[in-house]
């Protein structure tokens, strides 16, 4: 938790940026993993925690723009709480720690609430607060889903986008634990390594250091599989690693990063010129973030240089505006370059991406993997992403192409056909926007160039 002079300050600028009416956010509840004692671990609202800064579940914030008065809304532990989960702060105290002055019993929330006057409220993306809003607005879920403050939210997007000093050190300090993870993920792979023992030993290390991984680790030799979560396989030479994972620190900061590696330390020629374009890609994405350009024009720019080296490679063919036009990376790289990184591992995207990465001058494009950028707007000092270009090999998606002969003049099918078992590589590190142009968020970069990496495998 930060000084409580910081959760004053982000209040009254928030209270600023919203005309009239209440604002009212939820914190989050316990949340059952299989009987309601057996309890996922306690994670907090990132909007909740950014205002109010408390990490208990069962707390409401109340803000009556009004009125100019605000409320801590939640319960004081009972005798009971106190004997299985041991004597916490007064509820008062922890209102004080963060500077709000009056608290009151969540059973009287309704008689704080004016229905004929508007209550701001952030999309809930969990049913039990998704119920809490049904109850006390007296509106069906669906109206509830869709009856969330634009202007709350647009308020809230923009003062969470610009990460305060304070916040850069926190977001350091999860690159620092996300670093420890990926060199221990490097040094472990090896063949005959099973990919759940290395999964799990980096996520103890997260747990460790910090409050647990950002998001579940994504940990296998099948790269190809965007977001693959199984970990059954057992490491075997002349195959790829790919690992994209990272911690939450204490704070609930998050870093993301990603590296893949040959087992052993091994790389085939196919998988050297693969990494060094994929490389060259994120470096060149990396050199050109800055204040004032688009995140839209850095993911086309690593679409370019992946279809011109492609090109090289002579797996496709053809005018590369043209290409870049058509979507033909796309193949390669069917997703974004990159997204907002803070509280949250892809930040906000609970309050809508098209909030959070566009906005009315930059909208997201429709065409396949263009589509899948998360972050497009103009880049800001303060604003902190990832930067992850990435070139895969999908069998499905291939055969789909050639198949249906999309964008067949441009690519050289039976090339590309060579690397259907090949997998995927992705590389990706988390930078900060400055004045002059960017920097990694956590000084020391995980090892990048294939020497880099084969330095640590092969010790
Ligand atoms: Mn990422």
């Amino acid at each position: 938790m930060f000084d409580k002079e910081i959760y004053i300050r982000r209040r009254a600028e928030l209270k600023k940026s919203v005309k009239s009416g209440r604002i009212l956010l939820l914190g989050n509840g316990e949340a059952p993993m299989n009987y309601r004692g057996n309890t996922y671990s306690f994670r907090q609202d990132s909007s909740f925690l950014y205002y109010v800064g408390l990490d208990t579940p069962g707390l409401m914030y109340l803000l009556d723009i009004d009125n100019d008065r605000e409320y801590l809304l939640g319960d004081e532990l009972t005798l009971d709480d106190i004997i299985w989960m041991g004597n916490l702060p007064s509820l008062k105290e922890r209102a004080v720690a963060v500077g709000i002055e009056t608290i009151v019993p969540t059973s009287k929330l309704s008689s704080l609430i004016d229905l004929n006057r508007i209550v701001h409220y952030l999309r809930p993306y969990r049913y039990r607060n998704q119920l809490i809003l049904s109850e006390l607005l007296s509106k069906k879920n669906d109206e509830i889903l869709n009856g969330y403050s634009v202007e709350l939210t647009k308020a809230v997007v923009a003062m969470r986008l610009i990460k305060s000093k304070e916040e850069l050190m926190e977001l350091e300090n999860a690159g620092k634990i996300g670093y420890a993870m990926h060199i221990v993920a490097m040094k472990m792979c090896q063949p005959g390594v099973s990919e759940q023992e290395i999964a799990g030993t980096i996520e103890g290390l997260a747990i460790a250091d910090g409050n647990r991984v950002s998001f579940p680790t994504i940990l296998s030799m099948n790269g190809q599989t965007l977001h693959n979560h199984d970990h059954s396989g057992i490491l075997s030479l002349g195959r790829l690693m790919l690992c994209d994972a990272g911690a939450e620190n204490n704070n609930h900061y998050a870093s993301d990063f990603t590296r893949t590696t040959a087992v052993g330390g091994k790389y085939s020629e196919k998988q050297k010129n693969i990494h060094n374009i994929v490389l060259e890609a994120l470096n060149a994405s990396i050199a050109m973030a800055k204040p004032g350009i688009t995140y839209k024009s850095v993911h086309r720019n690593a679409y370019k240089i992946i279809f011109e080296s492609l090109r090289d490679l002579g797996l496709v063919k053809g005018d590369t505006e043209e290409a870049l036009n058509a979507g033909v990376p796309a193949l390669f790289m069917p997703h974004g370059l990159g997204h907002a990184l803070g509280l949250d591992v892809h930040d906000m995207e609970d309050l809508g991406e098209t909030y959070v990465g566009y906005d009315d001058e930059i909208q997201r494009d429709t065409l396949f993997g263009y589509s899948s950028l998360r972050f497009g707007k103009r880049l800001q000092s303060g604003h902190v992403l990832t930067v992850e270009p990435g070139i895969y090999f999908v069998p499905q998606l291939i055969e789909k192409w050639e198949k249906e002969k999309i964008n067949a003049d441009f690519i050289h099918f039976k090339e590309v056909k060579k690397y259907l078992n090949f997998g995927g590589i992705r590389l990706e590190d988390d930078i900060v926007i400055t004045d002059a142009g960017c920097r990694p968020v956590y000084e020391e970069r995980l090892p990048v160039t294939i020497e880099e990496i084969q330095k640590i495998i092969i010790y």
